[in-house]
């Protein structure tokens, strides 16, 4: 935390001179989508960025050995007869960048583009006898993965509370059948369809339905909540799961140009909707009942103000999710932190 002391001063400081009336708080945590609306006539443009770091297992929430996993059959095929290559570390990274607009105080709209990229860390064993480790390998993707265009409508805003809607269609446009070269349990070098949790997209259209409230606790406390569902609509051969999204968050405003935040989430997301039959190493990620789950986080996060660049502030915001409980569907990998960051600017 020593770190964030002077930029807390220096942030305070560059904002003294402005005659702006925007505050840090004015924000939901830089994680929540959709945390706010416009007046109209305003403009916003924002790009956030989040990082996400995974590893070891766990089996319907309990954690797994390597050997354990091993023993496991592979249910998609007899050839290995057990799952023969397990996952050790999974990062995924994403882009969004994002743009708002009211044309009424009532509407604002929203549009954005979502940009992936994935890695992960493999380690492939002998599929039968004394099952030793063959070797190691790594697989990655990247592409753009979702395109969206939604409407915030406000439902009602007084002194001390507001609330709006969200009605969002979100279309993946990324690959879902990006190759890569694995070592597989024969110990051979061969190039397949990754699984699908290293696909960018599934090529689905989604709808996103959200309700958010924003409720004054006092002059300096916030508290913030927001229920989000998105729901598959249509799909090329499978699907990530439908999900579901619920946060509430308390901020506190050290100063109009910084906010401190602390935030749960919890995400509730079905296993994955159909298959793709050319999907079926014998790893967990290449089974469609090895995702979704429930999860909650705790995000710690804050916003900033500064001037920077020149016209409206600078908005600034970063938050770090830690676990506090992961009930992952049957075997998958854990989740260690996701941190997100971004910065916004209004016209
Ligand atoms: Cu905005």
């Amino acid at each position: 935390m020593k770190f964030l002391l002077p930029l807390l001063l220096f942030t305070s400081y560059s904002y003294a001179d402005t005659k702006s009336n925007s505050r840090a708080i004015d924000h939901a945590p830089i994680g929540v989508m959709a945390d706010h609306y416009h007046k109209k006539g305003e403009a916003m443009i924002s790009i956030r960025h989040s990082h996400m770091k995974m590893s070891d297992n766990s089996y319907n929430g309990d954690s797994i050995s390597t050997q354990e996993i091993l023993a496991m059959p592979n249910p998609l095929g007899s050839m290995p007869a057990n799952l023969s290559v397990v996952p050790t570390e999974m990062i995924m990274k994403m882009t969004m960048v994002g743009g708002m607009y009211a044309p009424t105080n009532e509407i604002t709209i929203m549009a954005m583009g979502m940009f992936m990229s994935k890695d992960m860390d493999l380690n492939t064993y002998q599929p039968m006898m004394n099952r030793n480790q063959l070797g190691t390998f790594s697989t990655s993707s990247s592409d753009m993965s979702d395109i969206s265009l939604g409407v915030l409508i406000k439902l009602q805003e007084s002194e001390s509370s507001r609330w709006h809607g969200e009605v969002t269609l979100q279309k993946s446009v990324g690959s879902n059948d990006v190759k890569g070269e694995v070592l597989t349990p024969m110990n051979m070098n061969s190039s397949m369809i990754l699984p699908y949790g290293m696909q960018p997209s599934d090529r689905g259209t989604k709808l996103v339905v959200g309700v958010t409230n924003v409720t004054k606790l006092s002059e300096r406390w916030i508290w913030g909540s927001q229920l989000r569902r998105k729901s598959t609509l249509s799909n090329e051969s499978w699907a990530f799961g439908d999900h579901t999204d619920l946060n509430t968050w308390i901020q506190y405003e050290l100063n109009h140009a910084v906010a401190l935040s602390s935030r749960l989430q919890i995400i509730h997301q079905d296993k994955i909707s159909g298959n793709n039959p050319m999907i079926m190493a014998p790893v967990q990620t290449a089974n469609t009942e090895n995702y979704g789950g429930k999860e909650a986080y705790l995000g710690l996060g804050a916003n900033f103000l500064m001037h920077l660049l020149p016209g409206e502030v600078d908005r600034f915001g970063l938050e770090v999710l830690l676990p506090l409980a992961q009930d992952k569907n049957n075997l998958q990998m854990d989740t260690d932190y996701k941190i997100n960051f971004g910065y916004q600017k209004s016209f």
